[in-house]
């Protein structure tokens, strides 16, 4: 990554036939005073990659490496990627979590995917600090599978204090014995999602981490799987989880265990812990209504801790505010209701107000919305709503245990989850979709438009 400054005049090829909202937003898109343009270029391609050591793949992904390179930028800069496309098959970019113009989205809503050799350029202003991701959002059951994925931080103003900082971008991926990714399956798959048996941190399988005794690290951990749920412990040991999906929460909160639903971020305040340690960075089991249960723990990455380090961490008990949108009693104004049904084409078919693809009502910028989102299957669904963050406001009728903007939420098998957002000045096709790839290209999908 480098500042460059940007040339008006740059090819944009699968932008040419959009709209003049694209141009519109591009030239929007300025660094606050005292920020910068930060600039990059990437390139979706197919390389060999050694998931498995030993083994190699054949891998795509974002510069030649899975995940792709991290991008990090700081709130008011502006972020440019100049995506050039060098897939046997089209694809486009979407930035998960960030509230940028929907022009900016990167979905086939809002531009034409880009098609092999072609070029795009996505520009943005980052209105927000937090880990986020950016990831393939076409024919994602392959692309997601074999790479095409990396995450994003942004950093705020105020962050606070760690001896170290990494991020753990949990993934699996389903491998055949000579390195092949498995095609994709019917039936179970179709109703599971895809549970590889190769679990990977930042697209390595099971990788060692070597922590300092004594010190206290900031993790953050995007989930990139495809339908594997989460539930990370860290060696059975307390941590403190500092932010989640929108960044910071208000307070830190002590666990021993974190979900993260697909696509779903966490922070977390890891330890101190002692010289000579070994743990094991784990999934513990978790019932999400699968075909396919889990009942041992599986492992992600092992810590090794090596000699002690001074510490000069300071994580403050007061780590941000966040308003409630909503006080009191609401009643809803949309009910979203997941639902499946048996059909020829995916096996089982997964729909939204029962209709695959379903086209929703729009809302009005600055008109407070209250969704209750009902899953009306078996099994859990990641909702997922592009663009803006919302708050949980209760799942199965019980409040949150703390206070957060999520842009990713689980809602359980049979069960009812009530959010709040704001609309706010970003017109233009937005969606929500179930974020297990399976159930989304199966039709657990919704768009609607923001209007003025
Ligand atoms: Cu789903």
């Amino acid at each position: 990554m480098n500042d460059h400054h940007h040339h008006a005049h740059v090819a944009i090829s699968a932008g040419a036939d959009l709209d003049s909202t694209y141009a519109e937003a591009f030239a929007a898109a300025q660094p606050d005073p005292g920020r910068r343009v930060v600039a990059v270029e990437m390139e979706a391609g197919e390389f060999d990659w050694e998931f498995a050591p030993g083994i190699s793949t054949r891998a795509w992904g974002f510069n030649g490496t899975v995940p792709g390179p991290t991008l990090e930028a700081t709130v008011g800069d502006v972020l440019e990627i100049r995506l050039t496309n060098r897939l046997p098959e089209p694809t486009v970019v979407h930035w998960h979590g960030l509230r940028i113009p929907a022009a900016m989205d990167g979905t086939d809503l809002v531009q034409r995917p880009l098609r092999p050799g072609e070029t795009f350029i996505y520009r943005f202003r980052l209105p927000d600090a937090g880990t986020f991701w950016y990831h393939s959002h076409f024919n994602e059951t392959v692309q997601l599978e074999r790479g095409l994925y990396g995450a994003l931080i942004v950093r705020g103003p105020d962050e606070p204090v760690f001896d170290a900082e990494r991020t753990l971008v949990l993934d699996d991926v389903a491998l055949e014995k000579d390195g092949g990714i498995k095609p994709p399956g019917r039936w179970i798959e179709s109703h599971d999602g895809r549970e590889g048996g190769t679990r990977l941190v930042n697209g390595r399988q099971e990788p060692e981490l070597r922590m300092a005794a004594g010190q206290i690290e900031r993790w953050r951990i995007v989930n990139a799987a495809s339908a594997r749920y989460v539930l990370l412990s860290v060696g059975g040991r307390p941590f403190r989880i500092v932010g989640t999906d929108g960044g910071l929460i208000p307070s830190p909160v002590t666990a021993t265990e974190v979900l993260l639903p697909v696509a779903a971020r966490a922070e977390i305040a890891v330890c101190p812990f002692e010289e000579g340690e070994t743990l094991y960075v784990e999934t513990l089991p978790f019932n999400r209504g699968s075909f396919k249960a889990h009942r041992k723990p599986a492992r992600f990455a092992t810590v090794r801790v090596g000699a002690a380090a001074p510490s000069l961490a300071r994580i403050p008990e007061r780590l941000r505010e966040i308003e409630r949108l909503v006080t009191g009693d609401v009643s809803p104004n949309r009910e979203v209701r997941l639902g499946f049904s048996l059909g020829l084409k995916h096996g089982v078919e997964f729909n939204i107000n029962r209709e695959q693809h379903h086209v929703a009502e729009p809302v009005r910028v600055g008109d407070l919305q209250v969704w209750d989102v009902h899953n009306r299957s078996p099994v859990h669904h990641p909702f997922h709503l592009h663009g803006f963050f919302f708050q949980v406001l209760e799942v199965n009728g019980e409040p949150p245990p703390f206070l957060s903007w999520e842009d990713t939420v689980n809602v359980p098998a049979f069960g009812k989850v009530r959010i709040a957002w704001l609309p706010d000045d970003r017109p233009g096709g937005w969606m929500y979709h179930c974020h297990i790839l399976e159930h989304h290209a199966a039709g657990m999908m919704a768009h609607f438009d923001v209007v003025r």
